[in-house]
């Protein structure tokens, strides 16, 4: 663990006046671009967003993301081998499996990332978003899955353009139109 990486997201989204935080489960990078642009495209929705790489978080902090006003957690997941998560979303994956924190709440919205052609089609993305839910957080936005054998892009870009306006009417914030920053 490197020193940067010891401060928590929480104290970082605080210095930094940011209420949204991207997680992503990320093999091979879509996980991770998709993240990104999402954490980007916040700006335009009146929020400020940023990219967190689980492996580097101390996912208990998640009990804290309440006390930063209309905060929102997003998880892109992708799914590998038996349904198993990637390498750099495990804790997570255990934290969320194994952990008793009450996330009452936290709102968040997930996004998987999958392959139609595998008998575990989206499990992760599933599982994170049933299992937040059993923890008592607050879903903002239906469950979006990504299919990589026909266009995950486009099931990504569907999912968003439905997300942010119903994260809008959620928080009560208008849509600019523009990057602010
Ligand atoms: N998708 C599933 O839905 N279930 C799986 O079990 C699954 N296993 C995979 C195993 C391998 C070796 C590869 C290459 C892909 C697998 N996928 C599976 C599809 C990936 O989750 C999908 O391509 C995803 O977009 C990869 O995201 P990433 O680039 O962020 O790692």
């Amino acid at each position: 663990r490197s020193e940067s990486s010891d401060t928590s997201f929480i104290t970082k989204m605080k210095n930094t006046n940011r209420n949204v935080v991207v997680f992503y489960g990320s093999q091979t990078g879509t996980a991770e671009e998709f993240a990104t642009r999402l954490a980007k495209d916040a700006s335009r929705y009146g929020m400020k967003g940023m990219v967190a790489d689980p492996e580097e978080c101390e996912m208990e902090d998640l009990t804290k993301l309440t006390e930063i006003e209309n905060s929102l957690a997003i998880f892109c997941m992708a799914t590998y081998g038996e349904g198993d998560p990637t390498d750099n979303a495990q804790e997570l994956h255990e934290y969320l499996s194994n952990g008793n924190d009450k996330l009452t709440g936290l709102r968040y919205a997930v996004f998987g990332l999958g392959n139609k052609t595998y008998e575990h089609y989206n499990s992760m993305g599933i599982f994170v978003d049933k299992r937040l839910e059993e923890l008592g957080a607050e879903r903002v936005f239906e469950l979006g899955l990504g299919d990589d054998d026909a266009n995950i892009e486009e099931d990504f870009v569907t999912w968003k353009e439905k997300f942010w306006p119903a994260v809008c009417a959620y928080f009560g914030v208008e849509a600019t139109g523009e990057n602010v920053n």
